[in-house]
């Protein structure tokens, strides 16, 4: 059993997200203005709806935390959702009978609707909308800024960046890691090329007059790490098969490629690999380049973890799909509901959220640990003993 462990609940129009993480390490650093900060990047990003605006994810600590520190008992973490106002009568949890408003009949097509809804026997879909939203994913983000902050203090960093919305794909590249979220944020789709940005927004706004929706592909990027996390053991502690199921596990994502990924199938293997040489210090090995995106055979590198995800088409269109109205068995238009036009770049802040809670998880099963004082000099001499494969630029 892994030490770290969350669960999450909340649907996205009930009264509150909430989320416990358990197994934290006592005398980590944290306060909520730190959840915020993470809260308020995932709310960035051209194309977003109108709910981004009335909600303010704030994030309230329930519980774990005593005087900015963790106590290492379980973290509880609430996120009141103001919408919940406009909706308290029809996401009630008291019986209540005869309301037929807002109920869910025509299922979106590449949505949970249909699928959640006949396995779990609802015949108003909304019982499966509420929880399959996205929304979920704000609680997600406040947990995962727990991960992040004890990752920090270890000296890891985690950082992303939208390489393509729709047909618009941004090619520069992505230089100092330490500054790429800086960038990233600043630009209103998350990439790092105005230009690329400018052309993303209209892309997103051609989307919108369209009645459609747009996906995109993200890049995730962690450094700062120890070689040695995850293992070729055995296959569910695999370090990359962990990060592939924790990107897929995030609504609308349909494919994750680490380092070269796909392209890695058409290129030979005398270009495929990271050749080694000895490193500047004596006993260390370095690498020109980093193909394998930071992990050889489930076990990390060193090097920085490169990380690309694949996001659909949000399945809520405005100009509505094909579908059929269930109770009836004749064909209508799907359900059409407020939405988001492109959520790409809020799921590439959730991507490094994902992405903090399994290496954070990967490094309290190598290093353990019940306190952080117990935790860091483990890690360093860690460090020492089994140096990270170095970069040096590629010449
Ligand atoms: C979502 C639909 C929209 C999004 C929501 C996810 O919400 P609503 O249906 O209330 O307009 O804004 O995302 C969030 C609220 C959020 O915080 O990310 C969906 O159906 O997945």
């Amino acid at each position: 059993m892994t030490q770290l462990r969350y669960l999450t609940a909340g649907e996205s129009h009930g009264k509150a997200l909430v989320g416990i993480l358990e197994g934290v390490p006592a005398g980590l650093g944290i306060t909520a203005e730190e959840l915020h900060v993470e809260l308020r990047r995932r709310k960035l990003g051209h194309g977003r709806g109108a709910r981004q605006k009335m909600e303010d994810d704030a994030c309230e600590i329930l519980s774990g935390v005593r005087h900015g520190r963790t106590l290492g008992s379980p973290i509880a973490l609430l996120i009141p959702n103001r919408d919940w106002r406009n909706w308290s009568e029809i996401m009630q949890s008291e019986p209540f009978e005869g309301d037929a408003r807002r109920k869910l009949e025509v299922p979106r097509p590449g949505h949970a609707d249909y699928v959640g809804g006949q396995k779990y026997r609802h015949t108003d879909m909304r019982n499966v909308l509420e929880r399959a939203s996205a929304r979920e994913t704000a609680i997600r983000v406040a947990l995962a800024a727990v991960a992040r902050k004890l990752l920090r203090e270890l000296g890891i960093q985690i950082g992303s960046r939208v390489i393509r919305i729709g047909e618009v794909i941004d090619t520069a590249a992505t230089g100092d890691l330490n500054k790429l979220n800086e960038r990233a944020d600043a630009t209103a789709v998350r990439c790092v090329d105005a230009q690329a940005a400018g052309a993303m927004v209209q892309a997103i706004e051609a989307a919108k007059k369209a009645g459609d929706t747009l996906g995109g592909v993200f890049e995730v990027y962690a450094w700062g790490l120890p070689l040695g996390l995850g293992s070729h053991v055995h296959w569910d502690r695999r370090i990359e098969g962990l990060i592939a199921q924790a990107f897929m596990s995030l609504n609308a994502i349909k494919g994750v490629e680490i380092g070269l990924g796909f392209g890695a199938a058409g290129t030979p293997g005398s270009r495929a690999h990271d050749e080694l040489f000895p490193g500047v210090e004596a006993g260390t090995v370095a690498a020109k380049t980093n193909r394998s995106g930071g992990i050889d055979g489930g076990i990390t590198t060193g090097q920085p973890l490169v990380i690309r995800a694949a996001m659909k088409p949000i399945a809520t269109l405005m100009s509505a799909l094909h579908s059929v109205r269930l109770s009836t068995g004749e064909p209508a238009d799907a359900h059409v509901e407020r939405s988001d036009v492109c959520a790409v770049p809020a799921a590439a802040v959730i991507g490094e959220s994902l992405l903090a809670l399994v290496l954070a998880q990967a490094v309290l099963d190598k290093f353990g640990g019940d306190s952080m004082e117990e935790l860091l000099p483990r890690f360093e001499e860690w460090s020492r003993a089994a140096p990270a494969v170095t970069s040096t630029p590629d010449r």
